[in-house]
Order: C-alpha cells, then structure tokens, then sequence
C-alpha cells in the first residue's frame, strides 16, 4: 500500500499536479482586532504563500489557515511570538487528498462494472456531465439541459431545467460549484438534482412546486478551476482567466458582479483569491448568470451554494445595513436550518452576509437581491473546518440529505409567497 501511494505521487508529480506533502491548516483564534491585524499581515507576506481557508475576522470566528510545508515554522514561530494562540486541524493535507484520489478510483471501479452512477462519490466534470444526459434521457418530460454560454477556456455552461410545461413560469435558480475547490458542493448538486427528478409526483412539494414553477440548476458553475482542481491544484477557487500585466490566473466569482463591486471586502490584487477583476462582471461564467436571470425576467429565488463553515446567510454582504425585507429571510433561514439540524443534528448559524461573516462586496445572492429576486440565499455546507474543503466522500450523502429539507422550506415558501 505504502508503495502503491508512493507511486501516486510520482504519478502525480510527473504530470503537474502540485502536491501539498507537511502541508498543516491550523485554525487560529484572534483574541482581539490587534491579533487579527498581525494575521493580516501574515496574509500580505507573499513569500509564505499561506491561504487562508477562513478569514480572520471577529474574535468570535476562528480563522482557518493552510501553512505550505516550507513555511510552517516561520508562521508557527509568528504566531507564537505575538501569543495567538491555533491548533493543527489537518497535520498533513497531502494525506487527505491521497485518501480523496483513492476513492475516486475505487468508485470508479464499481461504477465501471454495475454502470451505476455513485453519488456517494467526488466526480470528475466529464463523468457529471454525462451522468446529466443520462438523467435528461431518463426524465424527458420533466428535464432538458441548456447551455447558458461558455467558460473562459470554452467549456459549455450547461443548466439542468426542470419543468413541466408553461412559458417563462416563476423560477428558481440553483447554483453549486461556482468557487471549484468547494467539492461537496457540486456533489450536492448532483445528488439534489436527481432527488428532485426522483420526487416530482411522489411528494406533494416538490410536485406543487414543479406544477407551477420551474427550477434551473448549475452545478457546474466554474468549469475551468473544478477542472483544473482535478489536474493540477485541488485548492483552487477561482476561475482561470488571464489577468493583464499579472502572472497571477483567475478572479473570485464570487465578488465579481456588480453589487457595491470594488469595495473594501474584496481585492484588486490579482493574485489574491479574493481578486474583484478588472470590472464587475468580468468572467465569462459570472456574466452568463446574469444575461439569463436579467433574459428569463421571471426568476423568484436564488440559491448559491458554497462551502464550508455550515451557514445559511442571505444578503446584504456589501453593507451592514439590513435588507428591506430581511425580517421574512431571517425567518424563512431559521426555519430551514431548524428543519436542517432535525436531520443528524447539524447546527447552521443564519443571518446577513455582514452580520454573520464579513463584509463581502460584487457577491451573486447580492446581485440577484439588488436585481428584484427577494428569495436570495448563500449557504455554507460542512464541516466547520475539521476537514474545510477535503471533506471525506462518505459525508457527501448525509450532507446533501440534510441540505435538502432546508431546501425544499425555501422553495415551498417561495410558491406560497408569489410576488
Ligand atoms: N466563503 C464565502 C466567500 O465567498 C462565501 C460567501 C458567500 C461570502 C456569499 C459572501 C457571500 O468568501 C466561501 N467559502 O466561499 O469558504
Ligand atoms: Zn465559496
């Protein structure tokens, strides 16, 4: 065994896959805004080329850092030296994602043999893009797939439409897998896509729903870093678009569109996972969305779908201030992570973007809101940071499964609540 994981990694080594071998995440608990300050500028030391999986913010709220090998004792020794006080949460990142890439193969093996789909398995884009032909072909009268565009590097943007008849009925957009890395999150889509195909007139919500509404369901949003997450670097979130006079790939699309773009919870530093573009609406995947909601004229809800940190959070994230209707989203999100936590017992923490993380500004859900979608949602699926974005496969199913009862709150209320 030793040897067959040892030959991986050179398997691995000879394409160009980067390896995270003594990589650690420690999380980090700032006891004040000063030891927060200090993290800053441990994040600002481009040297360490630390990335951090959860940023700092409030005392309250630990942050979450991946230290590569090389840097681990400098950071320790800073950390230390200011007395902020971290744990190791993963001693070796490389030991996860062997144990991940292990399990792929293994799936794929008795996929190959029973020509089941596994949903309790990572997936690669070209196995979930054909798996949706084969649930378009299985449900034709309920699911056909369009292309809403393209990626920048040309991949098809391909949407799940759901619907049983009519012309521009009210809808509701879902979308998973816009920042790559989020892997359970495009697990999720798969997997709720097929229960909704599954439940539509077996139960009574869904096929209430479906009978007057249709859902549109992207659970490929970011094609490009989810491939490149799987060729080359695991870790990657964003998209993989050229930037002009950087080396540095890509832009968050997650605070590229243009709701109070270019504010103070984003960066103009390309090189920045948290780099805003040259514009708002910049990157090609992020537009498509647009074009479509603002095309269709006709869409009531929004939900994005990220990882990780278990929150259900809706908007503003640009401002502090409360949204015009915050009082029925604060409601609606207390009910669906109640319904939630009924499941196995996960705790949600719900609220504004602001209010509840931290000021993020050219955020989707903040968009959608400012565009006329009152039902806007954001959520943060598991862990809390045990294993952050590496979550294990066996946590796909129980992850999807408690998702979907929350899911189903915010759409049921949406067709009782027609605006
Ligand atoms: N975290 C938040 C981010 O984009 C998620 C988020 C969603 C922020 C909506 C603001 C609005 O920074 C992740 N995952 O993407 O860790
Ligand atoms: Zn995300």
């Amino acid at each position: 065994m030793k040897i067959l994981l040892v030959f991986a990694a050179l398997v691995a080594a000879a394409g160009s896959e980067r390896l995270f071998v003594g990589d650690q995440v420690l999380r980090i608990t700032a006891r004040d805004e000063e030891q927060i300050a200090l993290l800053r500028v441990l994040g600002e030391r481009a040297e360490l080329q630390v990335d951090f999986w959860r940023d700092p913010t409030s005392p309250d709220h630990p942050a979450d850092l991946r230290v590569p090998f090389p840097s681990l004792h400098a950071v320790k020794i800073f950390l230390e030296s200011h007395s902020i006080s971290y744990s190791i949460m993963i001693e070796d990142v490389q030991e996860l994602l062997d144990e991940e890439k292990k399990n792929m193969t293994k799936s794929r093996r008795t996929e190959r043999s029973t020509s089941t789909f596994d949903f309790a398995s990572y997936h690669t884009i070209e196995e979930i893009y054909d798996w949706m032909d084969v649930l378009v072909d299985d449900h034709p009268n309920l699911i056909s797939k369009i292309e809403i565009g393209q990626s920048y590097e040309n991949r098809s943007l391909y949407v799940l439409k759901f619907s049983t008849g009519g012309s521009n009925r009210p809808a509701i957009w879902l979308d998973t897998g816009i920042h790559s890395r989020e892997w359970i999150t495009q697990a999720t889509g798969v997997w709720t896509a097929n229960k909704i195909a599954e439940e539509y007139g077996q139960d009574p919500s869904v096929t209430a729903i479906l009978d007057s509404m249709d859902i549109f369901f992207e659970i490929i949003a970011n094609p490009d870093g989810f491939v490149f997450t799987h060729s080359s670097n695991r870790l990657w979130r964003k998209t993989r678009s050229v930037n002009a006079g950087s080396d540095c790939i890509g832009v968050d699309p997650n605070r590229n569109w243009d709701a109070g773009f270019g504010g103070s919870g984003s960066s103009s530093d390309p090189c920045s996972d948290l780099y805003r573009g040259p514009y708002a609406h910049s990157e090609r995947e992020v537009k498509a969305v647009v074009d479509f909601i603002q095309g269709h004229g006709n869409v009531k809800s929004v939900i994005s779908i990220h990882s990780y940190s278990q929150m259900l959070l809706f908007p503003y994230g640009y401002k502090r201030g409360p949204a015009a209707h915050h009082q029925e989203l604060n409601e609606l999100a207390k009910k669906a992570v109640s319904d939630l936590a009924a499941m196995y017992g996960t705790k949600y923490s719900y609220g504004s973007i602001a209010n509840t993380i931290y000021l993020a500004d050219g955020t989707t859900v903040d968009w959608t809101y400012d565009n006329g979608v009152k039902y806007s949602f954001t959520f943060e699926l598991r862990d809390t940071g045990r294993y952050g974005f590496l979550l294990p496969s066996t946590q796909i199913i129980p992850t999807a499964t408690e998702t979907w009862p929350a899911l189903l709150d915010i759409m049921v209320h949406v067709l009782e609540n027609p605006y």
